[in-house]
């Protein structure tokens, strides 16, 4: 590239000066302008799509140069930086984030409201980035908000799948899964940087040649694919610095392949080409059972590798060795998903850069930390060592040396135990003589810090999952309690609430500081605030009720309780206990009389949430929560009593509706099975009531905004171990086999279809105690009723739960991680 003269330059930094306006005029120039030029539709008639999209372009635009004055300054600044690598971001949509974070909602409302669109119609035209499954891609976005927010020098690193999380669809009350192809109409949002390019190798084999006394490994690929950059802007909530998400996406390799051209079938060697692309093509659906397949490991590789060397390149535009880079570089593990980074680092470091193995060692292991997000043993990664070996040869030798060299420093401090070293090894000799690497193994021998996601979860962790290597090595070993981002969970979802605490607090202060919400505790029992609380969520929820109606076209009545449970369905979250529960509620609706039955708290329960693709007895609790939908929704006699809703295709948007508006919300996996749970914190953050067994972030949540503010039962986490020995031996309570008795009656239809349901809370060994938690969950449900009976004790607890929520804000875990984990600070850019 050609360097500007001094005179250009002056020119240059003028010219632009005065290009980015925000006055109305400005931004409507700006959207017509997009209108016309990028998106070439005439700018007098372009339709709502067309008008979304040109409205994104021109924040884009703002963006842009908020993000490339942020770039800068780091580089000038050169500060110790933190990259967050994660196989999922679930971000959902942008446009209201970006709006409110650079602060021209106002007058983009107004621009638009002038030129005749409706910026609330505007919004509801983009498509969700889906490109996570649950709570940790959605923690990974939370993040990198507060990262933003907070002025660390910080990138997010991921994946640019092309196919998201599925689309749920429920025909006949079963699921079917839809491709989810999200760049259909383009993506205003991102920044493709075609020059930014890595070459990423797979298969082949390794040679070691002799050079100058030391052994040189070479690893002769049998396949290449490009990785490009996709860069998408991150802005903070009242500052300038506005952070990267780089996505990598799949490209044919240019230089690779040259070869396959010379066997005289051009066009075979073309197609062969254009394979590369479906490497980053789809999300994996599977939350937490390992699958073990080929092209997630690929993907796996693929991502890290060209991270890895980007990171690199980026470290040594400024440095002339690694000296520095434990100073400069700090990696965060989102799970082991990105763990395959540890030998890529080495193997970097040593073959490409000409460390020896000591030295690269020390580097690797001053750099990278790892997050836990679960304990079932069933989602632990245990890669084959034949895959491992065939896809990545040279990283296989790597592992074997790390594992090695580990067991010895194991040896020389407590001796020749066979029993332990086995127990401990990276490598897992598996049934069948199937060796496996433990992937968790190996990214808490190379990390110098492993956490668990909530106090609770960071014992656990402690005390069972990896307690040899906690004996061995305690002061890696912390907890970082999970949080969620008060812009998008509160402030912005939830405008009527956001304006009334402001107005109460006489400040927006609490936004980015958000314990100061405790302030809200000396209104709590004020009748006029009650009075403002109850039409806050009197708006909130007529909103979630229309939305409810209009996605399963069932009439639900704001006045009733809304109770929402929404979240991955899985056996441990026990959906299964919730309907069982409504069961046992609609059996006692139809045994009362007329006049008992009108004193009845009328209730909407909803349940929402997708089950993996292959796991059959989820998609089975879906259908039963529908076929008891019909039943009972279709029972005149019950239904201004109680409804039955499943919201099909829950996802970021929709949660942005439903959780504002609800009532109650349920989070009742048996304790000990949660990692953390993070739907919890923006129920709680919106005056939604909890019900919830001691789990998770839900034991933090009670310290904070009291027990006597939720719904807390079942049994507590150190006694699940010996019920689970006895349960056999238990008579479970005559209302849960009742209820077991309709289903199985045909009560529902599909009994026998729902028979393995059944079957895995009695005869099945009811693994996750839903028998023994039964009477208590029933008990606590006669508590809600009577709580909501009384109103103004209600809307105390209601206040009181958003007054205690300020430690559940994502900036607070951030500020954590920073501190005692990064060792990074704030890198403040200047106003422009
Ligand atoms: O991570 C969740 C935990 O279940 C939840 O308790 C916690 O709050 C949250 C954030 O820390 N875990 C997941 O969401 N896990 C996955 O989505 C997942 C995805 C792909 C996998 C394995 C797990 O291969």
């Amino acid at each position: 590239a050609t360097k500007a003269s001094s005179k250009n330059k002056a020119l240059l930094y003028s010219l632009l000066d005065t290009y980015i306006q925000n006055d109305v005029l400005s931004i409507e120039e700006s959207i017509v302008s997009h209108v016309e030029y990028t998106l070439a539709r005439n700018r007098y008639n372009f339709d709502d799509l067309e008008a979304y999209q040109a409205t994104a372009y021109s924040l884009r635009d703002r963006l842009i140069q908020a993000w490339n004055d942020t770039q800068q300054y780091f580089k000038d600044f050169d500060p110790k930086r933190v990259y967050y690598m994660s196989m999922e971001f679930l971000m959902g949509r942008s446009l209201t984030n970006a709006l409110n974070n650079l602060a021209v909602v106002n007058q983009y409302t107004e621009a638009l409201r002038e030129m005749g669109y409706n910026l609330e119609e505007l919004v509801e035209q983009e498509r969700d980035a889906a490109l996570g499954n649950g709570g940790l891609g959605r923690l990974a976005a939370c993040f990198l908000d507060s990262m933003a927010s907070l002025n660390l020098p910080a990138w997010g690193y991921g994946l640019r799948y092309q196919y998201g999380m599925f689309r749920q669809l429920l025909v006949d009350g079963f699921q079917h899964e839809q491709p989810d192809y999200w760049l259909n109409f383009g993506n205003p949002w991102e920044i493709e940087r075609l020059n930014v390019g890595y070459s990423i190798k797979f298969y082949g084999h390794v040679s070691v040649q002799e050079e100058g006394g030391r052994q040189v490994f070479k690893w002769v690929p049998g396949e290449s694919v490009s990785a490009v950059a996709y860069d998408n802007p991150i802005p903070g909530f009242q500052t300038n610095n506005t952070i990267n998400l780089r996505l990598w996406a799949a490209k044919p390799d240019r230089e690779f392949d040259l070869q396959a051209f010379n066997t005289g079938d051009y066009v075979q060697a073309i197609l062969a080409r254009q394979r590369a692309e479906t490497l980053s093509s789809v999300l994996y659906p599977d939350d937490r059972t390992y699958q073990g397949k080929e092209l997630r490991l690929k993907q796996q590789h693929f991502f890290v590798s060209a991270t890895m060397q980007d990171v690199i390149r980026r470290y040594r535009e400024t440095h002339d060795d690694f000296e520095a880079f434990p100073d400069k570089v700090a990696f965060q593990l989102n799970d082991t998903h990105p763990s395959i980074a540890v030998p890529e680092l080495m193997r970097l470091l040593m073959d490409e850069h000409s460390l020896g193995w000591t030295r690269a060692w020390e580097i690797t292991s001053q750099v990278f930390a790892f997050t836990n997000h679960t304990v079932l043993p069933e989602a632990l990664e245990r890669w084959p060592i034949s895959l491992v070996q065939k896809l990545l040869p040279r990283h296989m030798q790597i592992i074997y040396d790390i594992n090695w060299r580990f067991l010895q420093q194991l040896r020389e401090k407590v001796g020749e135990d066979l029993e332990l070293m086995s127990r401990m090894s990276i490598i897992e000799e598996g049934e069948r003589g199937e060796k496996l690497v433990r992937m968790a193994y190996l990214a808490v021998v190379a990390s110098h810090t492993v956490n668990g996601v909530a106090a609770i979860h960071s014992d656990i962790i402690r005390n069972s999952v990896f307690k040899d290597f906690a004996d061995l090595w305690p002061h890696k070993f912390q907890n970082k309690t999970n949080g969620v981002t008060p812009r998008r969970w509160l402030a912005f979802c939830n405008p009527p609430l956001r304006a009334l605490i402001s107005r109460t607090l006489g400040t927006e202060s609490w936004i980015n500081n958000l314990t100061e919400l405790t302030a809200l505790r000396e209104h709590a029992d004020n009748p006029t605030f009650q009075e403002e609380w109850q039409e806050v969520k009197r708006t909130a929820k007529a909103a979630a009720c229309r939305k409810i109606t209009a996605l399963t076209g069932t009439e639900v009545s704001s006045e009733a309780m809304l109770d929402i449970q929404v979240k991955r369905i899985h056996e441990y979250k026990r959906q299964l206990l919730n309907v069982l529960g409504i069961i046992h509620r609609y059996d006692a609706l139809k045994k009362m009389s007329p006049e008992e039955r009108s004193k009845v708290v009328p209730r909407v329960c909803v349940i929402g949430g997708k089950a993996a693709p292959g796991y059959e007895q989820a998609k089975r609790i879906i259908k039963l929560i529908t076929a008891v939908g019909v039943t009972i929704n279709g029972d005149k006699e019950t239904s201004d009593m109680l409804k039955v809703v499943f919201v099909p295709d829950y996802n970021v948007s929709l949660a942005e509706v439903l959780i504002p508006g609800s009532d109650v919300s349920q989070h009742i996996s048996t304790a000990g099975t949660e990692a953390s749970g993070t739907g919890n914190m923006k129920f709680a953050m919106n005056g939604s009531l909890i019900i919830g067994t001691m789990d998770g972030a839900n034991v933090e949540i009670a310290d904070e905004i009291g027990e006597d503010n939720m719904f807390i039962f079942g049994h507590r986490a150190h006694e699940i171990a010996d019920l689970r020995k006895q349960r056999a031996s238990l008579k479970p309570d005559p209302r849960f086999l009742h209820v077991l008795d309709l289903i199985r009656q045909g009560t529902f239809g599909w009994e026998d279809f729902f028979e393995p349901l059944v079957e895995s809370i009695t005869t099945g060994g009811d693994f996750y105690l839903l028998a023994n938690d039964f009477p208590s969950y029933i008990a606590v449900q006669e508590e809600v009723d009577r709580a909501f009976q009384d109103k103004a004790r209600w809307t105390r607890m209601s206040i009181n739960s958003v007054a205690g929520c300020g430690w559940f804000s994502s900036d607070r875990t951030i500020s954590e991680y920073a501190k005692e984990i990064w060792n990074v600070e704030p890198c403040i850019v200047p106003a422009p």
